[in-house]
């Protein structure tokens, strides 16, 4: 069939210069890549609990080793070198800082991101640190999770003990990666530790998450001596709409997985329509006076993940569902009680990934320009995006990942025309320096540029690294 696609709508750009001053990095997450899950102090996260548990993560894996980036990090760092990386996201595992229900503070732990931290800035590579990417230690799960106030405090309370330790060396300082997946796929839909199928827990950890959001800020801020920026990631949905109704499933579940977060951070408030959607869920009595003016505490940077679009329908509830992604699906999904009608996630058009996700890079160009729309004053940074494909080693050993290199050229053109379109975009960090672990997807799913071989831990740069090294060297983004 002859593409309708012109040029410009392939995203495929060429000779496009990003701007001094943008930053490319590339990240990674604690459970998903360290490893060492027992080691030095580290106890154990909901994340070690929901892998060893049968039937939860594909193929039983576990994050007991991952890529043993604890005992390889000098040559993880080496390799940041190499590619050139301007600056590295990686997060924090909340386990090894803070053990156990004492509150005792576990030096070693601290001293293995020390070194990180320093191992960085030998390099010339900025350190973005993010405190929670999911590893929420098991004493507190054990405790209520997020869906107990307590959290907030004890998420305080470790953000004291980071800025202290880190914050004169930190370049930026995020608070949570994606509270949208801890709180809908760990306590709503399951897909996710804790895996918990409780609708309202999972609306009580959304404005836990928010809480603690806030109340890091704060920490952080009174102990950071250096002059770190602030930050949150989010994963925004990017969504399209289908048959009748089309708009009001798109309402329905931008409140719930964009504004019920956007809403108190950064405008100090819950959208009135997400309560009336969920009023026959919760009452929201778990918002006390004064969280609203605690969440809304200043950033310097909004951090966007964004991978795909997601399209949505109203639902009867009866008539046979449309194919329902699991990660896209359980923000609402088919599952979600609101007023007389549910949400379903619905099949998109391809290209897809190996994540089954639609490859859409305009969504990518669409959110930045719409975020900063809605949020004039806030600089922007994509903190995660990226692709898994089915990676072969060639008889030469090399990974000729054409497909992940064509995806990146694709985004960061998207990123550059949102730029060009006078968003205030900061720079963009590739996901993920290393294949790793994928969560319920175990070991199946890489999104690597660089291949990490499981069985003997070894790395090696990908086509898709070596170009993106490449476009750092120039800046430019070349076909
Ligand atoms: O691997 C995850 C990451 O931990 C959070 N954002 C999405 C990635 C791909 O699923």
């Amino acid at each position: 069939m002859t593409s309708l696609l012109t040029p410009r709508d392939d995203y495929r750009g060429s000779g496009l210069v990003f701007p001094d001053g943008f930053t490319f990095g590339s990240a990674t997450a604690s459970y998903q890549i360290e490893g060492a899950a027992a080691e030095d102090g580290r106890t154990p996260s909901i994340w070690d609990t929901f892998s060893k548990t049968p039937g939860r993560v594909w193929n039983g894996d576990t994050g007991d080793v991952a890529c043993d980036h604890y005992h390889r990090v000098d040559e993880d760092l080496d390799l940041m070198s190499d590619l050139g990386l301007e600056a590295y996201r990686f997060s924090i595992a909340w386990p090894r800082i803070v053990p156990a229900a004492s509150g005792e503070v576990n030096q070693a732990g601290i001293d293995f991101y020390s070194r990180l931290v320093d191992g960085l800035l030998e390099r010339g590579i900025r350190p973005v640190a993010t405190l929670y990417h999911w590893d929420l230690p098991q004493y507190l799960e054990d405790a209520g999770g997020w869906t107990s106030r307590a959290t907030t405090d004890a998420f305080e309370r470790y953000a004291e003990i980071m800025g202290t330790a880190l914050g004169d060396r930190v370049h930026t300082w995020t608070t949570l990666n994606e509270p949208w997946c801890s709180a809908y796929l760990g306590y709503g839909q399951g897909g996710h530790a804790p895996g918990r199928h409780e609708p309202a827990s999972a609306l009580s950890a959304v404005h836990h998450l928010n809480l603690a959001h806030g109340r890091a800020l704060q920490a952080l801020r009174a102990t950071s001596t250096g002059d770190p920026d602030y930050s949150v990631t989010l994963n925004f949905h990017v969504l399209r709409g289908q048959g009748d109704g089309a708009a009001e499933a798109m309402r329905r579940i931008d409140a719930l997985a964009n504004r019920a977060f956007t809403g108190p951070m950064l405008r100090g408030e819950y959208p009135a329509d997400l309560l009336e959607d969920t009023a026959s869920v919760t009452d929201w009595g778990f918002v006390q006076d004064g969280d609203l003016a605690t969440i809304a505490q200043p950033i310097d940077v909004l951090g966007v993940n964004y991978y795909s679009t997601a399209t949505v329908r109203l639902w009867d509830g009866v008539s046979p569902k449309q194919q329902n992604d699991g990660h896209k699906g359980a923000a609402g999904g088919t599952a979600w009680p609101g007023s007389d009608q549910l949400v379903e996630f619905v099949e998109q058009p391809g290209p897809y990934t190996a994540m089954g996700w639609n490859i859409a890079p305009e969504g990518l160009e669409e959110l930045l320009v719409s975020l900063s729309e809605q949020f004039p004053e806030q600089a922007l940074m994509v903190t995660e995006n990226g692709a898994a494909f089915e990676d072969e080693v060639a008889a030469d050993g090399a990974v000729h990942d054409v497909e992940r290199t064509d995806y990146l050229r694709r985004h960061f053109t998207a990123a550059h025309r949102a730029i060009e379109r006078g968003v205030d975009l900061r720079g963009y960090f590739v996901w993920s320096l290393l294949d790793n672990f994928e969560w319920g997807y175990g070991y199946a799913k890489r999104f690597g540029i660089v291949r990490v071989d499981f069985d003997d831990l070894a790395r090696t740069v990908k086509d898709s690294g070596l170009w993106y090294r490449e476009l750092i060297r120039t800046r430019t983004v070349e076909g």
